[in-house]
């Protein structure tokens, strides 16, 4: 018995299911003693080089989310990935603005993008005030803080509904994404065969009071990696359609959160 903690009946609970599935598990595999051994010293590999959220959020986060969320009523969640920091800017409207400007460098480069939205409950009630946090990659493919040498916080913001529910956004068009390759989870990649791309996607979390909040990601109509996204995170009602306005592109979403 270890004295320095509290049982915890819910570990108690899914470690025993964990087990029993395991068991089954290892009897169909037939995994021998080096296969054993090989998976312990890349796992060890995996956590040492900083890659464990990178391979949990690829390749289980969608089935975590599968299971909660099947057949329930408002916008499907997507992943949250690895990639998410707290503690972004809060942008506001400019005066006689309808949009607010996610924080980039004044020469960011990259299409210029108008992202709108409207969030409402699952009776279609708008719901004004609503948090919104707002993060994606650059031009270079690389998120800020991560894989970027862009500035802390880049391509990286929140802001609120207004009145109607309604929010604009003016960023850079977000571009097909590799997950890096050079480490544990990029192997993994090679013995199964398996190309590294994401779809290009918006990353967008949504708070409300008296409701579940919202994780999700907003994709493209016609991106080659839509079907084979490494990370399965695309859902059809997720999709939209990138409009070529000429110097810039624009597209829009309609989000439905549910009460708690
Ligand atoms: C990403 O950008 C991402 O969104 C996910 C879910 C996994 C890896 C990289
Ligand atoms: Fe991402």
């Amino acid at each position: 018995m270890n004295k320095n903690t509290t049982t915890n009946t819910r570990v108690e609970e899914v470690f025993n299911l964990y087990i029993n599935h395991m068991k089954e598990f290892l009897k169909e595999a037939k995994l021998n003693h080096e296969e054993y051994t090989n998976f312990v010293n890349w796992a060890d590999r995996l956590g040492r080089e900083g890659e464990l959220p990178l391979f949990a959020d690829v390749f289980l986060e969608t089935h975590v989310l599968q299971a909660m969320y099947t057949d329930m009523p408002g916008t499907q969640p997507s992943l949250l990935g690895p990639f998410f920091i707290e503690g972004s800017p809060l942008v506001e409207k400019e005066p006689g603005k309808s949009y607010v400007v996610l924080p980039q460098r004044p020469d960011e480069p990259g299409e210029t993008f108008y992202f709108k939205g409207s969030v409402s409950n699952t009776e279609g009630k708008p719901l004004a005030n609503t948090r919104v946090e707002f993060w994606q990659n650059d031009h270079n493919r690389g998120y800020s803080h991560f894989d970027s040498d862009a500035p802390e916080y880049n391509l990286r913001g929140h802001f609120y509904t207004d009145e109607n529910g309604d929010f604009e956004v003016k960023t850079i068009v977000p571009l097909p994404y590799s997950i890096p390759t050079d480490g544990p989870t990029g192997e993994f990649l090679g013995y199964t065969d398996q190309h590294s791309m994401r779809p290009a996607h918006l990353h967008i979390m949504f708070e409300a009071e008296g409701h579940e909040t919202l994780i999700t990601q907003v994709f493209f109509e016609g991106d080659e990696w839509l079907e084979t996204d490494v990370a399965e995170g695309v859902r059809d009602e997720l999709l939209t359609e990138l409009k070529d306005q000429g110097t810039y592109k624009t597209a829009s979403l309609d989000f439905m959160m549910r009460k708690i």
